[in-house]
């Protein structure tokens, strides 16, 4: 346990709020405690472990009375931390917090805590493993329901129960292989023989870890946003759209064609999950641009395309032509956008219908999509096509029925380690490998996802996860 012990509040900014929750953790958070609810030349009792207690807190130094407040006194090992804890729900001023906070750094063997420090010592008593960690720091980041579902289910430790429960198949494996080493003769066909017992049990691991890789890492883009562009042809009403989709004017609408130039970006909450809508410069021959920024800004957008999960390609229906160039075009980039990938949507229904006959429309409409005829305008055929939105991307990023407990990679770490792991195990089925090279390829998987839930030498990784909380988790 470490030595000192350290204190800082842990919820929001003071001052903005009815309550604020101070935390104290380490040997002397008792003391801590017990200082704080004695008033001058009193005694007083410790409140119940675990039980809330209504306390006046006093300044030890001054005597001065400091708030009112609920105090929770925790001891260890069954805190978050697993130290002794003292929580003080106090009233949530700048002149309660300050008082309290300051009255606690009088106290020895008190100091304030750094970032994430609790929750690294929640770490280093083994209440939680890393990835818990990670799914704390995610709830505690999560702007929409579908990233708190997802951080709560890590948090809840499924990923580690998954890497553990692969690590415990490992290591029977392993004592397997190692006994034969040990005891075995020297016969040639004794290593063969040995190993042929464990290949159903490594070619099934092998098995489930390609199908959690084979994720099309939903977990990672619930963490980090769907990103959704919005591209066609200039003046097509692409600007008009975002505004629609933001419910307020965010970027430029004009009848110049070439207003948008830089890629004009916004976090909205779409079915629950975070959406990264990028709003782009209209897509149109280098020659035909206006001048160099208007080609920079049509290299950003056609990066902006590759780069998302979904575009939303919009042209003008009585312009039908300049769309179906600009798409021919975009398909033609190095990295043709997936035509399943693709929402598309004719704006200006109120200047006419587009009969799509053009290619590349056609095509995608013949091979069943839809295309959206609505208008920025008028307000016509918006909400069905947000609804479609809305459902594409619910059907692609929200959890499914029956897959709730199914954790998922939620980070490239865990993806690297994985296919790190995978690729030692394949290494291990090669049958010309002696024994005791097999078991060491099986020892190196087992390391790989120990390096996942910090089993495994981790130390230079703490740092850079614990750098990412706040003061005070
Ligand atoms: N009639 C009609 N005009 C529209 C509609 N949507 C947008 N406009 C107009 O079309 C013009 C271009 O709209 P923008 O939203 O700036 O188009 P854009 O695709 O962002 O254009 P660039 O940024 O130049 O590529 C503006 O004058 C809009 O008012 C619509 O549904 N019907
Ligand atoms: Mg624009």
């Amino acid at each position: 346990m470490a030595a000192d012990t350290i204190f800082a509040l842990s919820s929001g900014p003071a001052g903005q709020a009815g309550v604020a929750v101070i935390r104290v953790s380490g040997p002397a958070a008792g003391d801590a405690l017990h200082t704080l609810i004695t008033a001058p030349g009193r005694h007083a009792k410790m409140p119940e472990a675990r039980r809330a207690a209504v306390r006046r807190l006093y300044d030890p130094v001054k005597g001065d009375l400091l708030d009112e407040a609920l105090v929770l006194w925790m001891p260890g090992p069954r805190s978050f931390t697993g130290e002794d804890t003292t929580e003080l729900h106090t009233h949530g001023s700048r002149a309660v917090v300050g008082g309290v906070l300051g009255a606690l750094g009088t106290i020895p063997g008190l100091r304030p805590a750094e970032r994430g420090e609790f929750t690294q010592r929640a770490y280093g008593n083994g209440r939680m493993d890393l990835t818990e960690v990670e799914g704390l720091a995610d709830l505690i980041a999560a702007d929409t329901a579908e990233q708190r579902r997802q951080a709560l289910r890590q948090m809840g430790g499924a990923l580690k129960d998954k890497y553990e429960s692969w690590r415990e198949e490992l290591t029977k494996c392993l004592a397997h292989t190692e006994a034969v080493i040990d005891f075995g003769d020297d016969e040639d066909d004794v290593d063969e023989g040995a190993y042929a017992a464990i290949r159903p049990k490594v070619s099934g691991l092998i098995q489930e870890l390609r199908v959690h890789l084979a994720d099309n890492r939903r977990g990672e883009i619930v963490r980090n946003g769907v990103r959704v562009a919005i591209a066609g042809p200039p003046n097509a009403g692409k600007s008009s759209l975002l505004n629609v989709l933001a419910e307020r004017p965010a970027a430029i609408v004009s009848p110049i064609a070439g207003t948008t130039r830089d890629v004009v970006q916004l976090q909205l909450d779409i079915a629950g999950l975070p959406v990264v809508l990028s709003d782009t410069a209209g897509l149109r021959a280098a020659e035909a641009a206006a001048d160099d920024v208007e080609r920079e800004g049509i290299r950003r957008a056609r990066e902006a395309v590759v780069d998302s999960q979904l575009t939303i390609f919009v042209w003008d229906s009585s312009n039908e032509a300049e769309g179906a160039a600009a798409l021919k075009d975009l398909q033609a980039t190095d990295e043709p956008a997936d035509v399943g990938s693709v929402i598309l949507v004719s704006n200006k229904a109120d200047l006419g219908t587009s009969a799509t006959q053009q290619e590349p429309m056609q095509a995608m409409v013949q091979a069943g999509q839809p295309v959206w005829q609505l208008s920025c305008k008028t307000g016509e055929g918006v909400e069905a096509f947000l609804r479609h939105l809305e459902d594409e991307i619910a059907r692609r990023y929200q959890t499914q029925q029956g897959q709730e407990d199914a954790p998922l990679i939620t980070r490239a770490r865990h993806r690297h380690h994985v296919q790190a792991c995978l690729s030692a195990l394949e290494g291990s089925m090669d049958p010309s490998l002696p024994m005791d090279l097999a078991a060491e390829e099986l020892r190196y998987a087992s390391a790989e996802l120990g390096r996942i839930t910090g089993a495994v030498d981790v130390e230079e990784l703490l740092d850079v996860i614990f750098r990412d909380f706040c003061i005070g988790k």
